[in-house]
C-alpha cells in the first residue's frame, strides 16, 4: 500500500496543533523508504523551552483535579483509541514494520493500558503507620513528581508511550513528551486521543524531533522527573545527565533474552514460542529472544525444526495479509545487524537459517533482515553478548538444566527469559536461578501486562519498574506525615 500524501508535522504545545521551528525532516516507510510517510519542520529550541513552561504552568491545576477526573480523560481517550484501532494499526504498521495483526493488536493494548489507569481511582489505598508514641498517628501521603520528560522508543510507537504517559497523568504529572521521529503519526494519534478526550491545554505536550530536542527536555532545568525506553547508551547518558541535575530517572534499556529449551520441554509449544519471541516484530523488542540455549536430549531435533520454520517465514511488506515478518525499521539498523550476523559468522558461528541478505526483489530496496539463527560452540562471540535489537536468535548447547540457566545469566543484561519445561522442579530451580526482571515459564520472553511490574534486572534497567503498581513509585513522591492533635490530651 503506498500513503498517498504524506502526512504533515505538528506538535503540541499548550493545547494547540503547531509548527515545529527547527529544520525540516521526514519519516518514511521502512519496507519502501522511496514513499515518505509524514514530513514538516522539527521541534526547534525554543519548542522545547514553550512545551516544558506550558506543561510547569499547567501542573498546579492538573495535580489539585480529582483522580476520578484525572481518569475520566484516560477512559475517554481509551474509548477513541479503541475506536480508531484499524487505521492506527495500519499506520503503524507502515511507518514502523511489524505486521498489520501486530499494528493492530498494539493499538488496542495502548487502549487497555489507558482504560487501566483510568480507573486508578478506585483501586488507590494509602498506608497507615503504627507510632510509638501516644496521640499520634504517622500516614504516608503522595504527590505527583512535577513535569515528567518522557522519551519512548519506535518499536511500540504506541503502547510504550501509553504506559509511561497514563501513569504520569493519572498521579498528577504533566508531561513533555517526545516519541522516536520514525513514528510520528502514532505519537500523533495518542496525543490527539488524549487531547479531544479534554485534557486541559499545557498538561500533554508532543515535541517531535532527533536527539537534539530529547537533549532539551533532559538538561531543561523545569523537568522534574524522566522516563525513558531505548538503548543502553542513551539510558545511561541520560541517567548521568539527570544524576547531575538531581532529578529521578526511569530508563528501561536492553536486553539479550534467553530461551531455554529443556529435554522433557513440550517440543512443537516451546518451538511456536521461540519462533514468535524470536521473530515477532522482527526481532525489535527490548524483551526478544535474541539467545537460545538448547540441552543435548533435544538439540538436533530442535534446531533442525527451527531452522527448517525460519526458513519458511514469509518476509514482505507488513500490510499484506500473507506476511509474517516485515522489515527493520531503518537502514542504519538494517547496517547494524548485517555486519553483526557477518561478525558472528567470522567469529566462529555457523548459520542454521538466513545469513544472506536480499538481493534480487522488491526487498532489496526496504529495510530487510532474512530472519537468521546462528549456532555457537564455546567461542567467545558478539552475537551472544551484544544487543543487535533485530531478527537474529543466537544458539548454545548444553549438556543439563544446571548449565542452562548459568548460560541464560551470561549476560550483563537481565530483562526477560523463557524456560520451556514439563519438569515442575527444573521450572521452580529456573525461578531461584535465573536473574531477570520477567521470566516466562513455558511462554515467549515478550509480553508486558498493564497491571504486573515491567522493567529488567542487572544492566537492563535504572530506577522504579513500569506498570501496574510499581509505575506509582516513579511518578509520586511520599510525605510521612507524623500526625497529633493541637490540643491537650484529654
Ligand atoms: C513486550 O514485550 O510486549 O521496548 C513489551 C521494548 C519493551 C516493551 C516490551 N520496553 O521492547
Amino acid at each position: 500500500m503506498t500513503t498517498s500524501s504524506p502526512a504533515s508535522l505538528q506538535h503540541l504545545i499548550a493545547g494547540r496543533w503547531v509548527a515545529g521551528t527547527g529544520e525540516d525532516v521526514s519519516s518514511v516507510d521502512p519496507s519502501q523508504p522511496d514513499i515518505i510517510v509524514a514530513e514538516g519542520a522539527a521541534a526547534g529550541s525554543a519548542d522545547v523551552d514553550a512545551a516544558v513552561a506550558a506543561a510547569a504552568e499547567a501542573a498546579r491545576a492538573w495535580a489539585a483535579t480529582p483522580i476520578a477526573a484525572r481518569g475520566a480523560v484516560l477512559l475517554a481517550a481509551a474509548e477513541v483509541v479503541d475506536r480508531h484501532a484499524e487505521d492506527w494499526g495500519r499506520d503503524l504498521s507502515v511507518e514502523e514494520g511489524k505486521t498489520l495483526a501486530e499494528g493492530v493488536g498494539e493499538v488496542r493494548r495502548a487502549a487497555q493500558i489507558l482504560r487501566y489507569y483510568g480507573n486508578e481511582g478506585d483501586r488507590q489505598a494509602g498506608e497507615i503507620y503504627a507510632s510509638p508514641r501516644a496521640g499520634e498517628q504517622i500516614l504516608v501521603t503522595r504527590k505527583p513528581v512535577g513535569v515528567v520528560g518522557v522519551i519512548t522508543p519506535f518499536n511500540f510507537p504506541i503502547a510504550i508511550p501509553a504506559w509511561k504517559i497514563a501513569p504520569a497523568l493519572i498521579y498528577g504529572n504533566p508531561v513533555v513528551w517526545k516519541p522516536a521521529s520514525t513514528v510520528p503519526l502514532l505519537a500523533t494519534h495518542l496525543a490527539r486521543a488524549l487531547h479531544t478526550a479534554g485534557l486541559p491545554a499545557g498538561v500533554l505536550n508532543l515535541l517531535i524531533g532527533g536527539s537534539d530536542v530529547g537533549d532539551g527536555i533532559v538538561n531543561h532545568p523545569n523537568i522534574d522527573a524522566i522516563t525513558f525506553t531505548g538503548s543502553t547508551g542513551i539510558g545511561r547518558r541520560i541517567a548521568s545527565i539527570a544524576a547531575a541535575r538531581g532529578v529521578p530517572v526511569q530508563a528501561e534499556m536492553g536486553g539479550k533474552n534467553a530461551a531455554v529449551v529443556l529435554h522433557d520441554a513440550d517440543f512443537d509449544l516451546a518451538l511456536d514460542q521461540v519462533m514468535l519471541g524470536a521473530f515477532r516484530s522482527t526481532g525489535q523488542k527490548c524483551t526478544a529472544t535474541s539467545r537460545l540455549i538448547v540441552t543435548d536430549g533435544i538439540a538436533d531435533r530442535f534446531l533442525d525444526a527451527l531452522a527448517e520454520r525460519t526458513r519458511a517465514l514469509v518476509v514482505g511488506n507488513p500490510v499484506q495479509a500473507a506476511t509474517h515478518m516485515g522489515p527493520v525499521v531503518s537502514d542504519s539498523a538494517r547496517k547494524t545487524i548485517t555486519t553483526g550476523i557477518d561478525t558472528a559468522r567470522t567469529q566462529g558461528a555457523t548459520i542454521l537459517a538466513g545469513g544472506a541478505p536480499y538481493t534480487d526483489d522488491a526487498r532489496a530496496r526496504g529495510y530487510f533482515i532474512a530472519p537468521t539463527v546462528a549456532e555457537l560452540g564455546d567461542q567467545p562471540a558478539d552475537v551472544w553478548t551484544d544487543e543487535l535489537f533485530g531478527p537474529v536468535l543466537a544458539v548454545r548447547r548444553a549438556t543439563d538444566a544446571e548449565e542452562a540457566f548459568a548460560l541464560a545469566n551470561d549476560s550483563e543484561f537481565g530483562l526477560s527469559a523463557a524456560v520451556f519445561t514439563q519438569d515442575l522442579t527444573r521450572a521452580l530451580r529456573a525461578m531461584e536461578h535465573i536473574d531477570v526482571g520477567v521470566l516466562h515459564v513455558n511462554s515467549e520472553s515478550a509480553g508486558a501486562d498493564p497491571h504486573v511490574p515491567f522493567g529488567g534486572a542487572k544492566k537492563s534497567g535504572l530506577g522504579p519498574k513500569e506498570q501496574g503498581t510499581a509505575a506509582r513509585e516513579f511518578f509520586t513522591h511520599t510525605t510521612t506525615v507524623y500526625l497529633r492533635s493541637g490540643a491537650p490530651r484529654a
